[in-house]
């Protein structure tokens, strides 16, 4: 009989619809690597005005098993976030480019500090104000992201220790 088997059906059917939504729960797809990633030590400058680009500096370590690529990096303070890598010529001289992708190998961990890589916060949308904060988010090549709240220390800090 049909009825009867409706029945019998519809317990199993449920349980397995709410195991599927609690495996789905988290809404984002399954990331490959990013979900191990933790993004520690997150500091910037306060800004002179809104007319100079802003920096901000973290370190991001992959505690997983499979490398992770680092390709972008998103904010509301800034219209153009960007990740930099500075360096020095032979005659001294000092510019930065744009670091494009970054792979970090499983274990491994990138740094962004003063003198060196760094997160450039160009056409800030406000002014970067000493003891106030901003979200950045990390974007990465699995279509993972990380998103950190980075307090503004004075303009002449060297880092979030003082
Ligand atoms: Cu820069």
């Amino acid at each position: 009989m049909t009825t009867e088997r409706d029945t019998h059906m519809k317990p199993t059917l449920s349980l397995a619809l709410a195991a599927l939504a609690l495996f789905a729960a988290p809404l984002a797809p399954a990331f490959a690597g990013s979900e191990d990633v933790v993004v520690e030590g997150a500091w910037s400058r306060a800004s002179i005005s809104v007319n100079r680009p802003g920096a901000a500096y973290l370190t991001i370590r992959n505690g997983g098993d499979a490398p992770v690529t680092l390709n972008g990096v998103r904010t509301d303070l800034a219209m153009m976030p960007e990740i930099h890598l500075s360096s020095t010529n032979a005659a001294g001289v000092s510019s930065m480019s744009p670091a494009g992708e970054i792979e970090i190998a499983p274990g491994a961990e990138l740094s962004l500090a003063p003198g060196g890589m760094h997160v450039m916060l160009m056409e800030l949308q406000r002014p970067m104000i000493e003891g106030e904060t901003f979200d950045l988010t990390l974007t990465f090549s699995d279509g993972g992201e990380v998103t950190v709240t980075a307090p503004i220390l004075g303009v002449a800090a060297r880092g979030p220790g003082g």
